[in-house]
């Protein structure tokens, strides 16, 4: 699909992880009329606001990628406000695109949303069919609403809103905030901090035997953008990089990136949550996607912008 790049794309959450690379993205393709709001400017929670701003700027593509998120600590502290600002969030975003006949939306899902022992690699297809992983049970109930709104929306009113299930994401705009961030930004912060007061160990949470998923942010964004310009308005698409790794062996790499030489420890006292989260790419790949960044790339990339913004990520 031909898209004009004057055409108006609007990015919820553009202060975000995957919300700044699709806006890096997109201007870098070009478009040239991507609006956002932060949350001072718009509160999403708030439904009447919501559809002023839909009603007055009319957005033509919608990208919904404003999201409570965090890590396996902050799901488990803050249930209450994963599941309530999720669902109040999306439902304002999908219903006030709906009035406004916005052309095309993209939802951003998460792996979580599969059962917790389900095969891997992870098919679509295994969507709802098992119990949940409990550490972050409410965030995967607000996803899981998210997409049967998409998918009923256009089963019952004609929309094409697609959602896309990324694997753990990383890059910049990160949180680095170790109690409530994901574990590979937490791993570059505590190599580096560890490197600079010449610890001679680094402590991991869990049994660094769990294995995981991860994806640069900029693949995820290009992901999105290219299903846009494809077309692709229904269904939902795993995004991955096809292979995952041991906590344990992430460890090591972060470390060798950092270039910190002390020993690797592990807090058995703190939970190694879901043990595999592998996503099955292969609905992507046959559209002709693939992720262009590897690993041991995307964090020398991490850490690079981690070091050029090291005085406010610490001092927050
Ligand atoms: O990234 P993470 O917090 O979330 O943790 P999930 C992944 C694994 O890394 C777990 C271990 O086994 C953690 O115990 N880990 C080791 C650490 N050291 C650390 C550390 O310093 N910090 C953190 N955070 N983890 C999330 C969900 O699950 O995945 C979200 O909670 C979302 O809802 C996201 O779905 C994609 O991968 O377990």
């Amino acid at each position: 699909m031909q898209i004009n790049k004057k055409s108006k794309i609007y990015v919820a959450g553009h202060r975000g992880l995957v919300g700044s690379a699709l806006v890096r993205q997109l201007e870098g393709l070009g478009y040239s009329n991507i609006i956002c709001r932060t949350r001072k400017e718009l509160d999403l929670l708030n439904q009447a606001a919501t559809n002023n701003f839909f009603n007055i700027e009319k957005p033509e593509y919608v990208f919904l990628a404003a999201a409570k998120v965090g890590g396996i600590m902050a799901n488990s502290t803050y249930p209450a406000e994963f599941i309530y600002e999720n669902l109040q969030v999306q439902t304002n975003v999908i219903q006030a695109a709906y009035q406004v006949n916005v052309k095309w939306l993209c939802f951003l899902g998460s792996s979580c949303i599969y059962p917790r022992d389900c095969p891997q690699p992870i098919m679509e297809e295994y969507f709802l069919s098992g119990p949940l992983e409990k550490s972050n049970e409410p965030y995967a109930v607000a996803k899981i609403a998210g997409i049967e709104l998409c998918n009923s929306f256009n089963q019952g009113l004609g929309t094409n809103y697609v959602s896309v299930m990324p694997t753990n994401l990383y890059g910049p705009n990160d949180s680095y905030n170790l109690e409530e961030s994901h574990v590979l930004p937490a791993l570059i912060r505590k190599a580096h901090e560890a490197k600079l007061r010449g610890d001679h160990e680094m402590v991991v949470w869990g049994s660094g035997e769990p294995f995981r998923e991860f994806l640069y942010v900029d693949d995820m964004a290009d992901a999105c953008i290219f299903l846009m310009e494809k077309g692709i308005g229904r269904g939902m698409f795993n995004i991955g990089l096809g292979e995952d790794i041991s906590i344990g062996q992430l460890a090591h790499l972060v470390a060798e990136i950092v270039e910190f030489k002390g020993a690797i420890v592990f807090d058995r006292t703190k939970p190694d949550g879901t043990p595999r989260k592998l996503l099955d790419v292969s609905r992507m790949s046959e559209l002709g996607w693939k992720a262009k960044t590897s690993l041991a790339d995307g964090i020398a990339l991490a850490y690079a912008d981690f070091l050029r913004n090291e005085n406010a990520i610490l001092s927050s």
